[in-house]
């Protein structure tokens, strides 16, 4: 699919703000992929759709989850988490993308996992510091991801769980899995 149709798809689905973000991750997710060797029309794709589903109604996304079998213990956790493998199905499903590298980077774009594909890596670190965000620690891993896409990455994930942490949110066991496998691959 060429660019200029995905983000037409995608436009509908989302606020002005998110659409923004999602220009903001498709650029920075192709710069990455240049830099480290992923496909970049894939990685051009999978950021223009990583948020298909964020303003999906929760009793919708519910019903999805369980109706795909998709893991159930996702309905226990914050439903922020949920447009991530939601996203990936509906992006089969209406928009007919099939290609599974994609999206698999769409449905582990929020929580990561073990054994990420370059492709995953790049999807969740340009989710993360795409021109848009503005938080703190954001600069140092942009730097980071300049030179190293593990290190990167690995800072995101541990900055997103401090955060959450620091909300009193609970931490999807994913997410710590995610955490766990890139810092063993460091030892
Ligand atoms: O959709 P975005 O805002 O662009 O970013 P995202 O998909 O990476 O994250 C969406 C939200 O999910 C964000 O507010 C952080 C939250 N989140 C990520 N991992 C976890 C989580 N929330 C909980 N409760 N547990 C997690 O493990
Ligand atoms: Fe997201
Ligand atoms: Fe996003
Ligand atoms: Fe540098």
């Amino acid at each position: 699919m060429k660019r200029e149709e995905a983000l037409e798809i995608v436009k509908k689905q989302l606020t002005e703000h998110r659409y923004q973000h999602t220009l903001g991750v498709m650029e920075t997710a192709v710069t990455l992929a240049r830099k480290y060797g992923a496909d970049e029309k894939r990685a051009e794709l999978a950021a223009i759709f990583h948020d298909y589903a964020k303003f999906r109604d929760k009793t919708e996304m519910k019903s999805i989850i369980i109706e795909q079998k998709m893991d159930k213990e996702l309905l226990e956790y914050n439903g922020e988490l949920w447009h991530a493998p939601v996203g990936a199905f509906l992006t089969e499903k209406e928009a007919g993308i099939t290609d599974s590298e994609v999206l698999d980077a769409i449905r582990y774009h929020t929580s990561g996992r073990p054994n990420m594909t370059i492709l995953e890596k790049i999807i969740y670190l340009a989710d993360y510091i795409e021109p848009g965000r503005h938080f703190p620690g954001v600069e140092e891993v942009r730097e980071m991801a300049n030179h190293d896409l593990n290190q990167a990455l690995i800072q995101a994930v541990k900055n997103t769980i401090v955060f959450l942490l620091k909300k009193n949110q609970r931490i999807f066991p994913l997410t710590f899995l995610t955490y766990n496998d890139l810092v063993k691959k460091e030892d």
